[in-house]
């Protein structure tokens, strides 16, 4: 038996591997044009929301000009934003969709 079977190793994480990662919330901004119902998909294609839960933050955003509709870790909101940019321009509405840090 050598002395390296013998020693004691001890695997440590690093600090930043412990803490959790800051979070974005994602929101939507109101506009004169994009149709409702087309809001009302996107919600439920992006956010898995329900019928429901979709109409209400629709309406949201509709009468207050902006709510969350989501918060996620910065990866999953960057790309869950420009989905939602590039399928609104796909379809010719100039929806917008925006990250902010909690
Ligand atoms: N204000 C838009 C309309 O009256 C609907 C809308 C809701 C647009 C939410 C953008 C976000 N057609």
């Amino acid at each position: 038996m050598t002395e390296k079977d013998l020693e004691t190793v001890i695997l440590t994480k690093d600090k930043s591997e412990l803490k959790v990662p800051p979070m974005y919330k994602i929101l939507l901004l109101n506009d004169d044009f994009t149709p409702m119902d087309f809001v009302v998909e996107v919600l439920k294609m992006f956010f898995s929301m329900d019928q429901e839960q979709a109409v209400q933050i629709m309406l949201k955003v509709h009468t207050e000009g902006a709510a969350v509709c989501g918060v996620y870790p910065s990866d999953i909101a960057s790309t869950k934003v420009n989905q939602v940019v590039e399928f609104a321009r796909n379809n010719q509405h100039p929806l917008r969709c925006v990250m902010e840090e909690n």
